[in-house]
């Protein structure tokens, strides 16, 4: 018989991992339970982004952590993902900051801007001292982003940017927001910043999901936006769409962290809960239940492992990126639903984490594609036929 597996690495991944992969996962691990998971339940209540975090995620490389040079970390792509699972265990919400400001914002600046634009922000983004944003999604319909109405139209050397963009993560806290618009050039990518004349934003309230993130709308009235601020490097849908495949990958992977964190709970409430003369852990619908858990958890680190090291040898495919999103954050909502309804009543209290993940996974399950933009991706690779 061999010794007691790890509940949530069952197939001990965790020694198919370098020696820096495993320190990230460690020190970032360590971070999490110390200093964020204390604090989530508070700021999920309070509808309030901790921004005291972005200094100590900063601190410890986390932004940008994929870019070589610019003050940046230069981690490989399967660390990336390690950090954001170790994030996600604490709250989706902060795994989101560090998404959008490393996949949607600085990789976009890095893969396409010009030099002055790149020495301008990584640095300071990843010091934590500039946030951004990433203005895709319009209130038309954010699953078809080819159909955008925001517009931009050369005048002289500036552009002016007219139009609107909805449920944007960091919308009312960012110094700077890449904004893909259309125009007579193909669709372009701007930098747009805070105290642009004509550029206002504002937050979406009461919302019952991702409480401890800022989510809102940035609205454009004629704003003037220098070239210097025009990322010159693309000018199609391929430059937004290529950012998404980054921070989807990292979704992938940070979801299995609230997996983790909800089949943990149960674990630990169900050899404690007697109900029937015997604790509900030793119920055969419960184990099943947890053992469930446990194999999706599983199959999850393996598809995200699997396309990290893909990943890292450049020969990722979007539509490898689409399965694991989908697989992933069906696996972990499913897993956090259920964890919620094994505590029963207690369940529904925020004392426990399962109905706060769940809560959040809506979010991470209809964000960066919807489950059905990803299966319909899987389907096109698989018939050659467009069915969106
Ligand atoms: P389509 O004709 O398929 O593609 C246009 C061009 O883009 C290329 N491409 C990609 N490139 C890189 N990565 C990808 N994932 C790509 N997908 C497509 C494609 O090859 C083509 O290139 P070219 O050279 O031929 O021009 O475009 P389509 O308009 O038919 O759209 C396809 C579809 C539906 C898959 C796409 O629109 C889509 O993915 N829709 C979902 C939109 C979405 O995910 N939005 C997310 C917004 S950001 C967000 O949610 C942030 S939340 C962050 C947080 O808080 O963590
Ligand atoms: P819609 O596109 O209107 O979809 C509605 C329903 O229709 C979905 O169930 C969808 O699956 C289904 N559907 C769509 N097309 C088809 C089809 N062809 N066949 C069958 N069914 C279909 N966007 C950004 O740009 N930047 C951000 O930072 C950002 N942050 C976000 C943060 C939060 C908390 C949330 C909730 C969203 C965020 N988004 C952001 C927007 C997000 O990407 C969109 O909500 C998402 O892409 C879906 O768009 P939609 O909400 O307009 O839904």
């Amino acid at each position: 018989m061999s010794s007691k597996l790890d509940p949530i690495d069952l197939y001990d991944l965790r020694s198919e991992l370098s020696e820096d992969e495993v320190m990230v996962k460690d020190t970032v691990g360590r971070y999490v339970d110390d200093k964020v998971i204390p604090l989530m339940r508070e700021a999920f209540e309070r509808h309030a982004f901790p921004r005291h975090l972005i200094g100590e995620v900063a601190e410890l490389g986390l932004l940008g952590s994929s870019i070589e040079g610019y003050d940046c970390a230069g981690l490989n792509s399967v660390s990336y993902g390690l950090i954001c699972q170790e994030l996600e265990r604490g709250d989706s919400g902060l795994r989101s900051f560090v998404s959008v400001q490393s996949s949607l914002v600085m990789y976009p600046i890095h893969a396409y801007g010009s030099e002055e634009q790149k020495q301008r922000w990584l640095p300071a983004m990843a010091r934590g001292e500039a946030i951004g944003c990433f203005g895709l999604t319009e209130p038309q319909g954010g699953s078809d982003p080819g159909n955008m109405k925001t517009h931009a139209k050369r005048d002289g050397d500036d552009w002016i940017l007219n139009g609107s963009k909805m449920w944007i993560t960091n919308a009312t806290i960012a110094d700077a927001a890449v904004v893909w618009a259309k125009t007579d050039e193909g669709i372009k990518g701007f930098i747009v910043e805070k105290d642009m004349p004509g550029f206002e934003t504002q937050e979406i309230e009461n919302k019952f999901s991702l409480r401890a993130s800022v989510t809102g709308a940035l609205f454009f009235n004629n704003v003037r936006i220098p070239e210097a601020n025009v990322l010159p490097g693309v000018s199609s849908l391929k430059g937004p769409l290529s950012c998404l495949t980054q921070a989807r990958y990292g979704i992938s992977w940070g979801v299995i962290g609230a997996a983790q964190a909800c089949l943990n709970e149960v674990l630990e409430y169900t050899q404690d809960r007697i109900l029937f003369g015997r604790p509900l852990a030793n119920t055969q619908t419960i184990q099943l239940r947890m053992a469930e858990m446990a194999r999706q958890i599983t199959t999850a680190q393996l598809l995200s492992l699997r396309l990290g090291r893909i990943k890292d040898r450049g020969q990722l495919s979007p539509t490898q990126v689409s399965l694991a999103k989908w697989n992933n954050c069906r696996a972990a909502l499913d897993i956090a639903r259920d964890a919620r309804d094994i505590l029963g009543g207690a369940g529904i209290s925020a004392e426990y984490v399962p109905i706060r993940h769940m809560l959040n996974l809506e979010s991470v399950i209809t964000y960066e594609g919807t489950e059905t933009v990803h299966q319909l991706i899987v389907g096109k690779e698989l018939t050659g036929v467009n069915a969106f």
